[in-house]
Parts: C-alpha cells; sequence; structure tokens
C-alpha cells in the first residue's frame, strides 16, 4: 500500500501586485495555482493507492472563484481516476462562524473524496486502512473533544492519522499564527501507536519520527520559508519508506545580513553589487542590512539598490538602523501570534519604569499558558 502525502496548497494566495499581462492573473496567485498542478500531474502518474491532504489547500475560508475552479478541477481528475482522496481542513480555511458553511461542502460532491472540515473527528475506512481525520476546530473544547473520540478498531489493516496544526512534542512546529492550533503528542497522550502520522500546517518537509511527517508546502507563503523545501511524501506501509519528492516552484533568495557598521554608502552598495551575482532570475529576494549609521542611511537613499537585481521577481529591503528598530521596505503587513506580536511590542516601548525583560518574560509565560490550554 502507497500513501501520497501533500499538504499546505494555500490555493488563492496572492502577493506582491504583479499581474500577468497576458492573463490578468497576480503572478504569484499563479505560481501557488502551478505547485498544485504539479502534484495533482503527479499523482495521475504515481497512482499511489490512496491522497492525503492534510490542511489549508485553501489560502482563506472565502477563495476566489479562480482558487476554487483550480481546485475542484485538480480534485476531480483524481476523482475520476479512481484515486481515493481524503482531506482534512486546516487553519486558513476554517470559517470562525459556522454559518458561513464552508467551501468543502461543494468538494464534497465529487466520488472518492473523504473530507473532515466539521470541527471534530471523523474516521474513513479505505482499502482496509483507517483514516482518523482531526481538522482544524476554531475552539480548544473541540479540538479536546477530538482528541478523545479517537478509536482504534482492532479490524484493519493499518491506522493512519491526518490532522493539522503544530505539533508538540520535544520541539514545536508552529507558523506562529494567531489561531494556529496546537496539537500534542497525541500517540503519548493516548497510548496508541499509528501506521503513519500525516501533519499538515508547518511549511517544511520533517520527518519528526519513523512514521511522522510533516510533507511541507507547496509553495513558500513567507520569505521565512526560503530555505524550505516544497513538495510532496510518499510512504510505503509495508516498509515505512518515506520519500520526499520535490517540486519546481519560485525560488526565494536570502543575502545578509550585511554588516554596515562603520561603512560608507558607496562601501555598501559595492558589497551589494557584489552580492547580487548569482541570484537567479525571478527569484524572490530579501536582503538584510544591519547596523546602519543614521548619516550612512540617509546618504544610501541616493543609491538605487534596485539596480543590481534587474531580472529578480521582488526585492524586499530591510533595514537595521544603529538608533532605530527595523525598516522595512516592500513588505505586507501580517500579524503573528499573540506571543510574538507582544514580544514586538514589548521591544518597541522605551521609557518604563518597571524592568522591560521582567515584564517581558512574565507576559510569555502567561500567554503561553492560556495558548496552551
Ligand atoms: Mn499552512
Amino acid at each position: 500500500m502507497n500513501i501520497l502525502h501533500f499538504s499546505d496548497s494555500h490555493l488563492g494566495y496572492s502577493e506582491y501586485n504583479k499581474i500577468d499581462p497576458v492573463t490578468g492573473i497576480n503572478r504569484r496567485e499563479q505560481d501557488f495555482y502551478n505547485a498544485w498542478q504539479q502534484v495533482i500531474e503527479a499523482i495521475l502518474s504515481l497512482k499511489p493507492d490512496v491522497v492525503v491532504h492534510a490542511g489549508d489547500l485553501f489560502h482563506n475560508p472565502r477563495p476566489g472563484n479562480r482558487a476554487i475552479r483550480v481546485a475542484l478541477e485538480g480534485i476531480k481528475k483524481i476523482s475520476d481516476a479512481h484515486i481515493p482522496i481524503v482531506i482534512v481542513s486546516g487553519n486558513h480555511e476554517t470559517p470562525k462562524i459556522r454559518a458561513t458553511g464552508s467551501i468543502f461542502e461543494s468538494i464534497a460532491l465529487f466520488d472518492n473524496v473523504y473530507l473532515a472540515y466539521s470541527g471534530k473527528y471523523e474516521r474513513f475506512t479505505i482499502k482496509g486502512i483507517d483514516f482518523h481525520c482531526i481538522p482544524h476546530c476554531s475552539i480548544t473544547e473541540d479540538l479536546d473533544l477530538a482528541l478523545k473520540s479517537i478509536r482504534m478498531e482492532k479490524s484493519p489493516a493499518k491506522n493512519i492519522l491526518v490532522t493539522h496544526g503544530a505539533w508538540s512534542g520535544k520541539q514545536t512546529f508552529g507558523m506562529g499564527e494567531f489561531n494556529e492550533q496546537r496539537l500534542p503528542d497525541i500517540e503519548a497522550e493516548l497510548g496508541e501507536q499509528f501506521d503513519y502520522i500525516a501533519l499538515g500546517h508547518y511549511h517544511n518537509f520533517i520527518r519528526i519520527k519513523d512514521h511522522v511527517c510533516y510533507s511541507g508546502s507547496t509553495e513558500r507563503t513567507s520569505l521565512n520559508e526560503a530555505g524550505n523545501s516544497c513538495g510532496f511524501v510518499t510512504v510505503g506501509l509495508e516498509n515505512f519508506n518515506v520519500d520526499f519528492h520535490s517540486i519546481s516552484t519560485r525560488l526565494m533568495v536570502k543575502i545578509g545580513p550585511v554588516d554596515c557598521a562603520g561603512l560608507a554608502a558607496e562601501q555598501i552598495s559595492a558589497r551589494i553589487s557584489d552580492l547580487s551575482a548569482g541570484v537567479p532570475d525571478g527569484a524572490i529576494v530579501l536582503l538584510t542590512l544591519e547596523n546602519m549609521e543614521d548619516h550612512t542611511f540617509l546618504k544610501l537613499a541616493g543609491y538605487d539598490l534596485d539596480q543590481f537585481f534587474p531580472r529578480v521577481f521582488h526585492l524586499e529591503k530591510r533595514i537595521h538602523r544603529q538608533t532605530q528598530d527595523a525598516l522595512e521596505y516592500g513588505r505586507g503587513s501580517s500579524i503573528e501570534s499573540i506571543t510574538v506580536e507582544f514580544e514586538r511590542y514589548m521591544e518597541s516601548v522605551k521609557g518604563l519604569e518597571f524592568d522591560p525583560e521582567k515584564l517581558k518574560k512574565l507576559g510569555i509565560a502567561y500567554l503561553n499558558m492560556e495558548e496552551g490550554t
């Protein structure tokens, strides 16, 4: 038996306001469709016994028409090829209010599709394998109930758990998102053993244990994911063979951080010119400059740094001045987890009459307690 496990396709994601002149589609949005379509083609040629998608199929709970069409087109191909596909919903596509309804209701109309998206545990038996599914649950009580509801039957040949969230064993695999689901080490909690645990949420391929894997995402939703691999995983259930297959995606490149202390604007410009050599065409580039003196910062404005990157898709500059917090150029605003946001806030406030480090630690401890319950 062979399983193909993928996750975090984020269909409908778009960024940078760059439009393809022929199709009129945001080019970054198209990148995500291309990645999804590559996996669909791989599924049709590899013909696994079952396909598993571990959440964040869509980037948001109300995907646009195009994202819906691309998703349905892919799922229809798998359905028509008589390959069963199990899909759980992730934090990105789960509506905050139940009355919104879910796009998954439409996907459920296809044959050979098994969906878990109602904030509760569901189990599907396919080809003698029990698929235990825990989708994203909007409230902790629902997650607790879902975990308690897991039932292992004695009869099936294999048991596979499919879920979406930040797996917390010795290490926590979080994305720093405000609504992410924190998953305990479910086997340790249940005292049960699955044959394979297919995880979604963390955007990098990681084999936490022999049989516990994040497949990673099919594209990168942030420059923080620059070094991460994109693709899917095939799993041979007889011999625990887990193979990662990478797909071709837009490259992300980080340059620096360049320490600018004591450097004149001209020297910094020359340094960046050197570092820009070999940056691949069409890449998304993050350039970080640190310790820049104020007067140099003003002078550097006269140098056009973009000229060194004429064929990149997007250049993002993060400049940290010696006297100021990071200034960021070309970055979309994003809200991260409450803990991360609180930490950022505490670093930005000056002139407190009490110990800011102590307050920060105390605050984070309380927030973690709340998030962990
Ligand atoms: Mn995701």
